[in-house]
């Protein structure tokens, strides 16, 4: 098979756990001895308004957040778009991929005169699984649709560990920023963002919200993170797609990633000159660069009902 057909194929492949859970992913956090399981003595936050996201899309090329400062979108994952996309809205219409956000601040009975300015609110984003017992996902994007929150996303005191550092609301827009911003995904790994913001209008009656999503997935976020057919998502990107990191982290130039047709043959710091050899050079802290995405995002109401551990 050539490379040109192979591609759609393994793009699709590949991209999909970006975001995804997925069963595996549910047993290794049981696995991992979590007792935090909404069950007695575990963790039972209380949940503000939620919602569910019904679109989660890479924009294409060209559209997406401005991430170096330059008033110009950044997206260089954008060329997957079209391969990725299509996993995505299945994974959703499936159920097999469940993404929230809440506004802890926002009660279940707030009403839209009673939504003002708040000097102190937070978003949180949360991987979820479906409440029903059989999951059902059919009334999942409905806007009365059951979710429980994967427990690995709270720690010890029960305190989400994916929110955002600075969150600003103006009107019915919430913009989330997080200069460090990780999610656990403990079948892919740790995806770790750099310079991640997202920005939604909500509707009237906070009914629904659609906006943008996106931030610099680092070179090391992506050494870690295995590719599915082998290896990691940057083996994959320096040897099959040839897409470069573009978001300068450490303001010392852009860091290149040099494969071998298999590995990583060698990484090239910012000056263009200092080179590190492979395979594990990504990590190194002189490596610090980022692959921009963006994503657009639309979501309708939903009900976090409690934490699950798988
Ligand atoms: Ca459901
Ligand atoms: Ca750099
Ligand atoms: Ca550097």
């Amino acid at each position: 098979m050539d490379m040109a057909r192979q591609m759609p194929l393994l793009v699709s492949a590949f991209l999909a756990p970006l975001v995804a859970g997925c069963e595996e992913a549910a047993h290794a956090i049981a696995d991992a001895g979590n007792s935090v399981d909404g069950s007695p003595g575990g963790c039972e936050p209380e949940f503000g308004r939620a919602w569910v996201f019904t679109q989660l899309a890479i924009l294409p090329e060209g559209e997406g957040m401005d991430l170096s400062g330059d008033g110009v979108p950044d997206n260089v994952l954008g060329r997957l778009a079209p391969a990725a996309n299509p996993k995505y809205e299945e994974g959703i219409a499936s159920g097999k991929y469940i993404y929230l956000i809440e506004v802890p601040q926002w009660q279940a009975g707030t009403s839209p005169g009673q939504i003002v300015q708040l000097d102190d609110i937070d978003l949180v984003f949360y991987r979820g699984r479906d409440a029903d017992e059989p999951a059902d996902a059919t009334d999942n994007t409905g806007g009365d649709g059951k979710f429980r929150a994967y427990a690995e996303q709270f720690d010890v005191n029960c305190n989400a560990t994916s929110g955002y550092d600075a969150v600003r609301l103006q009107g019915n827009n919430v913009t989330a920023h997080s200069t460090s911003w990780s999610f656990v995904i403990p079948w892919t790994g740790t995806l770790e963002f750099r310079n991640f913001t997202i920005g939604v209008e909500f509707q009237d009656e906070l009914m629904g919200f659609a906006g943008t999503a996106g931030g610099a997935w680092t070179i090391c976020g992506m050494s870690n993170a295995p590719f599915p057919p082998g290896g990691s998502y940057l083996q994959a990107m320096a040897n099959m797609f040839y897409i470069s990191p573009d978001i300068d982290v450490d303001g010392d130039g852009i860091e290149q990633i040099v494969g071998d047709g298999n590995t990583i043959k060698e990484c090239i710091d910012g000056d263009g000159k200092t080179t590190y050899p492979g395979p594990d050079c990504g990590c190194l802290p002189q490596m610090a660069d980022g692959f921009s995405v963006g994503f657009a995002v639309k979501g309708v109401p939903a009900w976090i009902v409690g934490v699950a551990a798988e």
